[in-house]
């Protein structure tokens, strides 16, 4: 039989593609739809501390190759997504989640997360390092400084399984700087990637969106051998007790299989999602398994990490 069954950490999943951060996950009802469906699992929009109305519309376009987004970070407060992933958690044969957090100040994040710390939740956090999106504050994660001491305070205290969600990076030397400060903690995951911060879609001789003039978060087809480098460079330099999570240009089953080739232990669709809604995982679940049926891999250890090279 085969199985995209997958584990991060402790935490089993029977399936290994779930959604992606910021995509059909803002209420309680569309987290259920999702984990209704075919999905390993889902997380949730990433929560502030207090809720946010999010940048002006239009702030969400579907390109013919992809999206542009820029959101700014619209959600019910942390509290709401806390609350209804420890209300699953308490029922039987729940599946494992994920919870997306920051503050919009280190202060904030460290309230946030003490918070979640001494509540009842004992799933997985995922800290978002890598919002393009809230005009004025740049993405943590391009700040290594910043983002080695916010985890080493985090770490201090936090004693529940955290892991980060990751911009694109484009330099060797970036990926060489990146895990070794990744490498430091007892991270539960990283997930690579979040959006290609920053880009332009025009239409006509106008921006498509509202916020930051036009200027947004790129996701769908554009960003798919991004996100694989950066899959598969964090795979080469993480330590091997850190699974990663494959996020970016994912619309096809084939397109899963190259992310977990690349290392992934669990693989997120965005804006296919946003196309195409919650029976998207069934489809891509079902292309996964045909190539796996084809190629004769039982399970995704057949095969992951396992990229080859022209050398
Ligand atoms: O809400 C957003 O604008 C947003 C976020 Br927090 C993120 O992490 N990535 C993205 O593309 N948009």
């Amino acid at each position: 039989m085969v199985s995209t069954a997958t584990k991060i950490g402790t935490f089993d999943f029977d399936n290994c593609l779930m959604n992606a951060a910021g995509v059909y996950c803002m209420t309680r009802e569309e987290l259920a739809d999702i984990d209704a469906s075919a999905a390993g699992s889902f997380v949730t929009k990433t929560g502030t501390l207090n809720a946010r109305a999010g940048n002006p519309e239009p702030r969400y376009v579907d390109t013919s190759l992809g999206s542009i987004n820029s959101m700014g970070l619209p959600n019910h407060g942390f509290q709401y997504y806390l609350d209804f992933v420890t209300e699953l958690q308490n029922t039987p044969n729940s599946k494992n989640h994920f919870l997306s957090l920051v503050g919009m100040s280190e202060e904030e994040t460290h309230t946030i997360l003490k918070a979640v710390q001494d509540s009842d939740y004992q799933g997985l956090v995922e800290l978002n390092l890598s919002c393009p999106n809230v005009p004025g504050k740049p993405q943590i994660a391009y700040d290594f400084e910043t983002t080695e001491k916010l985890l080493k305070d985090i770490f201090a205290y936090f004693t529940k399984p955290l892991g980060v969600k990751l911009p694109p990076y484009f330099d060797i030397a970036h990926f060489d700087r990146a895990a070794a400060v990744f490498n430091q903690f007892p991270l539960a995951f990283v997930n690579c990637i979040n959006s290609i911060g920053n880009g332009l879609v025009i239409e006509d001789e106008t921006v498509v969106i509202k916020p930051k003039h036009g200027f947004g978060g790129i996701g769908g087809d554009y960003i798919k051998p991004t996100a694989l480098a950066n899959v598969h460079a964090f795979y080469q330099r993480l330590n091997p007790t850190i699974p990663i999570i494959g996020t970016g240009g994912v619309k096809t089953g084939r397109d899963a299989f190259e992310h977990i080739l690349c290392g992934a232990s669990m693989v997120q669709l965005g804006t296919v999602l946003h196309q195409e809604g919650p029976a998207v995982f069934e489809r891509i679940t079902n292309e996964l398994k045909a190539i796996m049926t084809e190629k004769g891999y039982e399970s995704l250890d057949d095969f992951r990490g396992k990229l080859q090279y022209l050398d």
